[in-house]
């Protein structure tokens, strides 16, 4: 293995003073999450795509033991087999335990886990006081924090859908969902056909994905300035959205009737009352908050059915972007989970809508504009990840970095669909507008949800 010759991102990193700030702060957060949790919690993997959150602990320190420390001689490993039990996809670093089978690894323990941590946290310190950082270990301290931050959200996401397995709907945190209900209106956000820009431009961090910047040309479209809600979620269900094949792309037609969906994951039914589970325990579905927990095929299906369809990639980009240049800040309410853990909030999306679409003191129905006009969109950052019709694939002139670190995002690229913006589970400061999320169009597990185009 050799992540140290070649350019492992194009970015000039932070300073380390900065990084290494960062960098502790990170890895508290992490430790953050976890601490409400029983040894018991930690272990469980309630399926494959999920991991436990001991494994996440690990993980996201074996990285940093990996890529940094064990460059340095003088550092000893806190347990050899780790390099094999807590890597994740690297092949050019060594074979894998299956992930699959996670949940079985009940030694190390919780606790011997975070001394793991301490450990590589101390040799991250001795590491950073004992000579000055070079680009190169700048660049994958950098990459690390963020790595990590990835992990948070998995930790979120994970732990939610192994509590859901629990018929007693146990309660992560004890928080208030907004719980408000406002009729909230939907407007459309125009563009003229051009060419347009997408990808990150500049020296400020991100993953190798996001480049090279280039160009798109984009023929007309409409954006919603909102995302799709559980009440407009509702009307196509009870329009029997799951039962209608017109609606549903092949796979996903399949993939209604083998899995037995019917509503979107962790809703559930009493008598003529929907509730849905979430980190916060067992609440009832409101009205205008966004829909979340749904598939690539259930957004896919629902645009369908709505006359309308998903953006892609470049069309969201290039609105957010747009957007994010006109002097109003309305929109960039984030929802992020360092913010609602801290403030003692549920770890769920909010109420769809802007501040004037939400408060039904002043300006019910009105919606904030930009210069030229226009309506603004609507938590575009932050609260759901909005699913994309863009396909995750390289984007022109993309060549994955060399070494171990060119496997993080590039041989990911089949089969997915990019999702844009971030979740009420994405730690704060992680995300941008031209940060690419990619999952499976089956999966649910992620807080995704649904914001409509058109032609
Ligand atoms: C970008 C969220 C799809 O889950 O594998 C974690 C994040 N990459 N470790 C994933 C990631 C390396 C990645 N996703
Ligand atoms: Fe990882």
């Amino acid at each position: 293995m050799d992540t140290n010759s070649g350019t492992v991102a194009v970015h000039n990193a932070h300073a380390a003073d900065e990084l290494i700030d960062r960098f502790f702060r990170v890895r508290g957060f992490s430790e953050q999450i976890a601490e409400p949790l029983s040894p018991e919690d930690c272990l469980i993997q309630s399926m494959d795509d999920a991991s436990p959150i001991r494994w996440h602990l690990a993980h996201t320190t074996w990285f940093f033991e990996t890529f940094l420390l064990k460059r340095d001689g003088e550092y000893r490993p806190f347990d050899e087999c780790f390099e094999y039990l807590f890597n994740s996809y690297y092949n050019s670093v060594g074979e894998q335990y299956p992930r699959g089978k996670r949940g079985l690894i009940s030694r190390p323990g919780l606790e011997e886990t975070l001394e793991y941590r301490s450990h590589v946290d101390q040799a991250m310190r001795s590491l950073v006081d004992g000579h000055d950082l070079t680009d190169q270990e700048r660049l994958v301290l950098e990459i690390g924090i963020h790595h990590e931050q990835q992990h948070q959200e998995l930790m979120l996401t994970d732990l939610k859908h192994a509590l859901s397995c629990n018929p007693l709907a146990p309660v992560y945190r004890d928080g208030a969902c907004e719980d408000l209900d406002a009729a909230v209106g939907q407007s459309w956000v125009d563009f003229d056909p051009g060419v347009v820009r997408i990808g990150h431009d500049g020296d400020s961090f991100c993953f190798d994905n996001e480049r090279p910047r280039h160009r798109v040309f984009l023929e007309p479209f409409q954006i919603a300035d909102r995302c799709v809600t559980n009440r407009e979620y509702l009307e196509f269900m009870e329009d029997g959205g799951y039962a209608r094949p017109e609606f549903w792309l092949s796979l996903g037609w399949a993939t209604v009737n083998e899995q037995g969906w019917q509503a979107p994951l962790y809703w559930q039914k009493d008598g003529s009352r929907w509730s849905q589970f979430t980190l916060s325990g067992r609440k009832p579905i409101r009205l205008d908050q966004p829909v979340c927990h749904v598939s690539y095929f259930e957004a896919d299906a629902y645009a369908r059915w709505a006359g309308c369809r998903l953006a892609t990639e470049a069309e969201w980009e290039h609105a957010v972007c747009r957007q994010l240049e006109a002097p109003f800040s309305a929109s960039q309410r984030g929802n992020w989970s360092d913010d609602l853990i801290r403030s003692g909030r549920c770890i769920h999306p909010k109420l769809s809508g802007t501040e004037s679409h939400l408060n039904p003191e002043s300006r019910l129905g009105e919606i904030d504009r930009d210069d030229a006009g226009q309506p603004s969109l609507a938590d575009a950052m932050g609260n759901v990840w909005e699913w994309t019709s863009s396909h995750y694939s390289a984007y022109p002139g993309y060549r994955a970095p060399a070494g171990a670190l060119g496997e993080y995002n590039g041989k990911f690229m089949c089969n997915v669909f990019v999702l844009k913006g971030g979740s009420c589970a994405t730690p704060s400061g992680h995300v941008r507008p031209t940060y690419r999320n990619f999952f499976a169009p089956q999966s649910r597990w992620q807080f995704t949800g649904i914001r409509l185009a058109r032609s």
